[in-house]
């Protein structure tokens, strides 16, 4: 039975095992889901995961949530080159801190600008208060100055001289707000050197198709139907503007 992938190039952990499973030639069979229109909440989405979020993955009759357990699967099912997870202890503990650290900042504000300045005025007709955007601005501003002093230093990637999962989950996160028009590099030279040598460890044609939903979604929301995002909307607002 083949490996089921359920992702939404929208979200920035679904471009993380998209990316990591096509750089690693994994082969898998890509459910193209769309969260805004509300995949996860129905019944066939809650079989394979019940926490209703993507990514999610079938392999046989195993589920597996969570993008970092996914990834980390997919590495040791498919024996992945070392350096994506390497086996040296101080090398994975580094990867292991990137990974650890990410999800309660860069992950969630980088997400946050997005749905701040482009989701929730422009798709959903919702007005952003002031002082919850600056606060998202200023959140995202200062977990990637900690990315540079603490995780970046004056290394060409986290671990060091190698490539590695943490700077692939990186990058992709700090990509989220370039959806909402946000110059993310500008005024960041060593940021945006070390996102152009992931781009290159990665491959540029697999980066960039993989951020090529993201990258033209102020297009795409120009002639979205509102009604789009009914599902998730109630949740949205609640969890991001109340
Ligand atoms: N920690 C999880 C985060 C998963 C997650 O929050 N996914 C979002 C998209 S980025 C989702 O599915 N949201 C749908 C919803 O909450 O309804 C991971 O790394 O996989």
């Amino acid at each position: 039975m083949s490996l089921e992938i359920y992702l939404d190039l929208l979200s920035q952990p679904c471009r993380s095992v998209y990316i990591f499973a096509k750089k690693n030639n994994i082969q898998f069979d890509h459910k193209k889901i769309s969260l805004f229109e509300g995949y996860q909440y129905g019944e066939e989405f809650g079989k394979i995961n019940v926490l209703r979020k993507a990514p999610a993955i079938k392999d046989g009759d195993f589920c597996l949530a969570e993008s970092i357990a996914i990834m980390m699967y997919l590495a040791e099912k498919f024996h992945t080159p070392d350096y994506w997870y390497p086996a040296d202890l101080q090398k994975r503990a580094r990867v292991n801190e990137y990974l650890s650290w990410q999800h309660s900042s860069i992950r969630i504000y980088g997400s946050r600008i997005l749905w701040f300045k482009l989701l929730i005025p422009k798709a959903m007709g919702v007005e952003v208060p002031k002082e919850k955007m600056d606060t998202a601005e200023e959140n995202f501003d200062a977990s990637l100055k900690l990315f540079e002093e603490k995780f970046l230093q004056d290394r060409p990637f986290i671990v060091g001289d190698q490539f590695s999962l943490a700077d692939l989950v990186a990058v992709v996160e700090i990509m989220q707000p370039i959806g909402a028009g946000m110059d993310v590099f500008e005024n960041r030279p060593k940021l945006k050197a070390w996102k152009d040598r992931v781009r290159e460890e990665i491959g540029a044609e697999l980066f960039d198709e993989a951020h090529q939903a993201i990258l033209s979604l102020q297009e795409a929301v120009k002639t979205m139907d509102p009604k789009k995002m009914e599902p998730l909307k109630p949740k949205i607002l609640k969890d991001l503007l109340s």
